[in-house]
């Protein structure tokens, strides 16, 4: 690389080279094995064209993807004033109080960047697809109250299948939409994981997530209990100048008489101890869609009258109507409802946006949106959806099965995939039915991750074992998962029942009793907030150990990760070393690599491009390398990767 460098040098060619030349030109003895990065992505191309990505599942299209339409943007004027310009200027409790609470439309959040994809593609969406349509969104439709586009499963997935870095998502939507607010799913202690975290951990992740951008955190705890709430929910309000929404985690049905574990008293409560809390606003999470039309109506009133903040409803489309419910949600004066871009809505997502914004047209809760940008995006979000073919394996129409199992629509096909993967695709109906017999054992438990998880892994290990789920008192002494043991002795905090009542007395039984079954009479159980146990995390060492393993110091976000997923942190950034950034990839050529001929553009910074094309393949040779010859920007480029057929 040494004598490349020097012969390449602008100097050396034009003869200007003298005796000082290398002292003048230090940086050309750096001959570490640094490859550009041209050379890392085309090899990364190389390897997925021969070896495939081992994350597409082995799906190869027989043919290119036509570009996602790109909807029209006026490249000439700067996005408009939005809600994220409100929010500086009137700081987060007098947003909420004088502006928000005080809109007679419905404002209107878009999940199309976070819980679509976490629902029906389980969470592959690549930022890439996000920032194609970013300008197009700030622009055309700046009146959309926030974009839900972080947070939840994405943090993990973005390291760990898509190889992208999960903090400059954030930054860069945040660049490209100024004017609109960011919004992330936060987990509570268990922050954007599947454990519970140290306080001081929790409260650093919020600071810095902030400090990057985000503007609203919902925070949500999977039990509902409460003191799980309290580190993230104070860093919000004391660290950041975010608005702090506190959830409340709908399950059961109000309706039923016979349900009355989580009756309308029960969510009051629950609402109101959260406005004590200090939440700027109060979010109705319907993880699983099973808040019916006439539900949605009576607890949004009831809610309405009894807390003085602005409620934001969140559903999901499952049993197919649960547009319906933020339309009745919207008549009892809901302040705000989630929604999903029509292409990337219904089924386990969210009901469709554009939909609901044509359905409150002309009556006094129009949202203002445009409809033909909506549609727009809609067709831009159909195109990409095809991208994702693999993982788009739900339903594609309704289900009132949901109600039986109450599986949250972001667990739904993560846990099909999984039941595919253990070959147990074809008893899906025996899981999702000991998923509800788990449910009823715990002692009837709010699920949501994690303790969504806890129950589906336990349903599924008793479906492989060939048990009932009743059978697990018998099965006294067998090894677990993890995430099951830890559940059950306490490391997430214990189900909020509400008021004392012979109701809760019985869950509260079933619910130990199940926990003895699991982690055995003497088993190590802890008590009250698990924020309490964990020790706090001396994040100086933290770095250390970073820099370390790195011989180089690391960056915030690369702390922040670590923090949250070690292993998968670890290895997305030795993968970074190899190939270095593929988020800058289009997606077909990240998943599938390339076709004979195709060509693609790739930005890699501003002003930079790169034009890929792939001519040809050779064979594997005797030692199994294989040799793809690209044309760079012109010229021919050969990458040799080895077949590891
Ligand atoms: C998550 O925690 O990822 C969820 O989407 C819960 O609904
Ligand atoms: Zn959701």
């Amino acid at each position: 690389p040494f004598l490349m460098n020097v012969v390449h040098h602008e100097d050396f060619r034009t003869g200007q080279a003298t005796t000082r030349f290398i002292d003048n030109n230090p940086d050309l003895l750096k001959f570490t094995p640094r490859k550009d990065r041209a050379s890392k992505l085309l090899n990364y191309l190389a390897d997925t064209i021969v070896n495939g990505n081992p994350f597409a599942k082995g799906h190869k299209p027989a043919k290119t993807f036509p570009a996602a339409p790109v909807p029209k943007w006026d490249h000439r004027i700067t996005p408009p004033n939005g809600t994220k310009q409100l929010l500086t200027q009137m700081g987060p409790e007098k947003f909420c109080k004088d502006w928000v609470a005080k809109q007679k439309r419905l404002l209107i959040t878009d999940t199309t960047m976070r819980d679509a994809h976490q629902s029906l593609l389980a969470t592959r969406m690549r930022t890439y697809d996000m920032l194609g349509i970013a300008d197009a969104v700030a622009r055309r439709t700046p009146d959309l109250f926030s974009l839900e586009m972080w947070g939840g499963a994405t943090f993990d997935v973005s390291m760990r299948f898509l190889r992208e870095d999960p903090w400059e998502r954030l930054r860069n939507i945040r660049e490209k939409v100024p004017n609109i607010l960011l919004q992330m799913l936060f987990r509570g202690s268990n922050a954007v994981g599947y454990t519970n975290y140290p306080d001081n951990v929790v409260k650093g992740f919020i600071k810095h997530a902030a400090e990057n951008g985000m503007d609203i955190f919902r925070i949500f705890d999977s039990l509902n209990y409460l003191p799980n709430l309290t580190a993230a929910m104070q860093a919000v309000r004391e660290d950041t100048n975010s608005i702090c929404e506190g959830t409340l985690c709908y399950t059961g049905d109000i309706l039923d008489p016979k349900r009355d574990k989580y009756d309308l008293k029960y969510y009051v409560r629950l609402a109101k101890e959260l406005e004590k809390m200090g939440a700027h606003m109060l979010c109705i999470k319907d993880m699983a869609g099973l808040v019916r039309p006439y539900a949605a109506k009576k607890l949004v009133k009831a809610l309405k009258d009894e807390v003085g903040i602005p409620i934001h409803f969140h559903t999901h489309d499952t049993s197919g109507l649960n547009a319906a419910s933020i339309i009745e949600a919207a008549g009892a004066g809901v302040d705000i409802a989630d929604a999903a871009i029509a292409s990337l809505s219904g089924g386990t997502s969210q009901p469709n946006l554009n939909s609901i914004v044509a359905a409150l047209q002309h009556t006094p809760r129009d949202t203002g949106l445009d409809s033909d940008a909506l549609q727009e995006f809609s067709d831009y979000w159909a195109a990409v959806r095809s991208f994702y073919k693999p993982f788009d394996t739900s339903e594609p129409y309704g289900t009132a099965e949901v109600y039986l199992h109450e599986m949250p629509g972001g667990q739904y096909t993560n846990l099909k995939e999984q039941a595919i993967g253990m070959g147990l695709g074809p008893r899906w109906p025996e899981i999702a039915h000991a998923y509800a017999e788990v449910n009823q054992l715990c002692g009837d438990i709010v699920k949501v991750t994690p303790s969504s998880k806890v129950v589906g892994d336990l349903a599924i290990e008793c479906v492989a074992r060939g048990v009932k789920p009743s059978d697990v008192f018998q099965l006294t002494g067998t090894k677990w998962s993890k995430d099951v043991t830890s559940m059950f002795e306490g490391w997430l905090g214990e189900p909020f029942y509400g008021m004392e009542s012979a109701k809760a007395a019985d869950s509260r039984k079933k619910w130990n009793a199940l926990a003895d079954a699991i982690v055995g009479k003497t088993g190590k159980r802890i008590k009250g907030r698990p924020g309490t146990h964990a020790a706090k995390i001396k994040l100086d060492e933290v770095r250390q150990e970073l820099e370390l393993k790195f011989k180089k110091k690391p960056t915030e976000d690369d702390v922040w990760s670590y923090l949250m997923y070690p292993d998968v942190f670890l290895k997305f950034a030795d993968f970074r070393k190899v190939y270095g950034d593929v988020s800058v990839l289009p997606t077909p050529a990240y998943y599938y690599g390339l076709l004979q001929d195709e060509e693609i553009n790739v930005h890699i910074e501003e002003g930079k491009t790169l034009f890929v094309r792939l001519l040809n393949m050779t064979e594997a040779d005797a030692n199994g390398q294989q040799t793809a010859i690209f044309e760079l920007n012109g010229y021919p480029r050969h990458t040799t990767v080895t077949n590891k057929a």
